[in-house]
């Protein structure tokens, strides 16, 4: 038996546990943005109709009293990693989908632990006694109906398809359900008239096969209570995506290719630091209009550069009619394999991928950069077109230094953050110069090392007429190469 463990309201119920303030209330999660979408609403929102991806200001007419909450992505995966312990401690098949989901084969566990049912009802009393959080249920002999089922009784649900019950659950089971099926899939069963997965067994294979792809053969099978996609344990996540809801709708191909760039670093990084590679790449667009499209691409080698990720991404772009304003804008990636993993060498040549090798080593130093000094410090030059010796400082960027300054305390008479730039750019240093909340000045330089020491010293002294009242240099790091980037401020 398969249970599918799925967490109520995830983002909403973890603040609501956090903040009594906000127990009973309609909450929502959601950026700070005009334009911000509502990631996860409480059940209490949901009477208002209010649902994830919803813009906050629809959110915000469908009740008024609504209480808007900015998220805490590390707090959420901290007590996912908890979730997924507490599942784990029953069975070592268990098969993370999303930070707040998680597929557990139970088969083997029944002798040690009772039947699948009280598995999972101790499985929701443990996560409720260590978390305070509740989650729903679903129990099946398939994966694709648990998953279903555990949306049956949501929340706190806990519901059970035994195998007796499979063919009448499928019979009346809607289409719209089945996950993967789409808009465009559903006008297709309208054609057919299918509007329950009972009514594609009137269907053959080949047939089903012709009017949609693949998956037609997947439909086929799971009409007749087939899926034979087993609980993979420990398969890492399934995808990477990252995406943006814009401040204002786009129109220009040089705005989205920054946007897409973005996205690819994010991306990238996200790759990198969990030691995978990808083998497929897509985009996410969502037009002014709220319709949206999504492309997808396999690529013939296995790749984790920010560079190749954004070269397929743009390439996916060129390739969609952009006819109106764009409004979001995604990159993802899937089909993903543990950097060591063995790959086909007769199918991928090493030449091949050797450029994206080649772009992994910068990345990988720009990823260091980013962890020491945050980030937004080192950014790609975007979209510039690169010949070699293009970077600003011309040719080879051997023996690069980068250094952070801290200037505390208050800097009185003059604008310090503007004659910084300024004496920066003279010195021929790239960096950035920032108000910190606390009112001192954050710089970050990047040159040759003479032309950076030139910068802290110019630091401690401050321009004319200011008085400084005390610099630190954070840190400092020799770097190499970073031809084709430079840092901005
Ligand atoms: P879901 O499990 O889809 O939703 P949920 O847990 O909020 O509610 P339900 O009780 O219906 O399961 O998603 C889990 C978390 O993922 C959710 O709390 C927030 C996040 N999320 C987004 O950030 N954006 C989205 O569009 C969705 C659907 C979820
Ligand atoms: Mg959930
Ligand atoms: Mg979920």
């Amino acid at each position: 038996m398969i249970l599918h463990i799925d967490m109520d309201a995830f983002f909403a119920a973890v603040e609501q546990r956090d903040n009594p303030d906000l127990r009973n209330r309609p909450v929502v999660i959601c950026g700070n943005t005009p334009r911000a979408v509502v990631s996860t609403a409480s059940y209490e929102a949901r009477q208002f109709g209010i649902h994830s991806a919803m813009p906050l200001f629809q959110a915000r007419q469908r009740c008024r009293h609504l209480v808007v909450v900015p998220g805490n992505k590390e707090k959420y995966a901290a007590a996912s990693r908890k979730i997924m312990a507490v599942i784990s401690r029953f069975t070592p098949l268990v098969e993370p989908v999303s930070i707040d989901e998680a597929y557990a084969d139970v088969t083997g566990c029944t002798t040690l632990f009772g039947p699948s049912q009280v598995i999972a009802q101790t499985i929701k009393q443990t996560i409720f006694n260590d978390l305070a959080l509740t989650c729903s249920i679903g129990i099946a002999p398939v994966k694709f109906l648990a998953k279903i089922a555990s949306d049956m009784n949501k929340p706190d649900g806990l519901t059970h398809i035994p195998r007796a019950q499979m063919p009448e659950m499928i019979q009346s089971l809607p289409i719209a359900r089945i996950p993967g099926v789409g808009p465009q899939a559903m006008s297709r069963m309208a054609e057919l008239n299918i509007q329950t997965l009972g009514d594609v067994q009137r269907f053959d294979r080949p047939l089903l096969t012709r009017k949609f792809g693949k998956f037609g053969h997947r439909l086929y099978q799971l009409s007749r209570g087939i899926d034979n996609d087993p609980v993979q344990a420990g398969t890492p996540r399934k995808s990477i995506s990252s995406e943006t809801t814009l401040d204002s709708d786009i129109s220009d191909a040089e705005t989205a290719g920054n946007i897409l760039l973005s996205h690819a670093g994010r991306v990238g990084r996200e790759l990198r630091k969990k030691q995978l590679l990808c083998e497929s790449v897509s985009i996410k667009i969502k037009f002014s209009d709220f319709t949206r499209i999504s492309r997808t691409r396999k690529i013939q080698n296995r790749i984790c550069s920010t560079e190749a990720i954004f070269h397929q991404a743009r390439d996916l772009f060129q390739q969609v009619k952009i006819h109106r304003p764009i409004r979001l804008l995604g990159v993802g990636v899937s089909h993903l394999h543990p950097r060591n993993a063995p790959v086909q060498l007769e199918l991928v040549s090493l030449s091949e991928q050797e450029p994206d090798r080649q772009w992994e080593s910068v990345d990988r130093a720009m990823d260091r950069i980013h962890e020491k000094f945050g980030r937004d410090m080192v950014t790609p030059a975007v979209l510039k077109p690169m010949t070699k010796g293009s970077s600003k400082k011309g040719g080879n960027m051997t023996g690069t230094v980068i250094k952070k300054v801290i200037v505390s305390g208050k800097v009185q008479g003059v604008c310090y953050r503007l004659e910084t730039r300024k004496a920066a750019l003279q010195a021929g240093v790239d960096g950035y110069v920032k108000n910190l909340a606390d009112g001192s000045v954050e710089a970050v330089f990047q040159g040759t090392p003479h032309a950076v020491d030139e910068m802290v010293a110019w630091c401690h002294q401050g321009p004319p007429g200011a008085r400084v009242d005390q610099v630190t240099v954070k840190a400092s790091e020799s770097q190499t190469h970073f031809e084709g980037f430079e840092i901005r401020y």
